[in-house]
């Protein structure tokens, strides 16, 4: 599994800066160690999860990349609002891969509170943001293979 030579899309969702520019930096971590040239990298931000879809559709439609990152914070807090938040991003993304044949994978982070957000953007639970980006590897590289 190799990103040399491939053309990799991250979008970043602004909300919960805190926590996404973490995601980010363990993306473009697991990408430069698998060989990825920054070069081939496209790094789009939107305001908040809710939007992670479509410009990730754009960038699987027009972006000239194999596979697309999406990567946010969704944090439960006390309104119903994380659910629609979480469900549109989730839904969407998917919807967006199989409408589009590409990778988009989800490193989106959805959790009760703060520190559960924080411990998983790279603070003892793993980084979503990285796993997002080697499964988008993962990803491209399988759908090489099929037919
Ligand atoms: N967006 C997030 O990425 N995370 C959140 O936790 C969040 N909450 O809780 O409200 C959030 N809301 C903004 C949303 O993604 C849209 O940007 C906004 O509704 C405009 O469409």
């Amino acid at each position: 599994m190799s990103a040399a030579g491939r053309r990799i899309g991250i979008v970043v969702s602004r909300f919960n800066a805190n926590i996404t520019s973490r995601l980010l930096a363990g993306a473009l971590e697991a990408l430069r160690a698998h060989g990825a040239s920054d070069d081939a990298l496209t790094v789009v931000h939107v305001p908040g999860a809710f939007e992670l879809p479509l410009a990730a559709q754009r960038l699987a439609q027009k972006g000239n990349v194999q596979a697309v990152i999406c990567l946010g914070a969704v944090i439960r807090g006390e309104t119903p609002h994380f659910e629609y938040v979480a469900a549109q991003a989730s839904e969407g993304i998917a919807a967006v891969a199989r409408a589009c044949g590409l990778p988009v994978t989800f490193g989106v982070i959805t959790a009760d509170t703060m520190e559960q957000a924080q411990a998983r953007a790279g603070g003892g639970a793993g980084n979503k943001g990285y796993e997002a980006a080697v499964a988008a590897l993962e990803m491209a590289d399988v759908l090489e293979r099929l037919p």
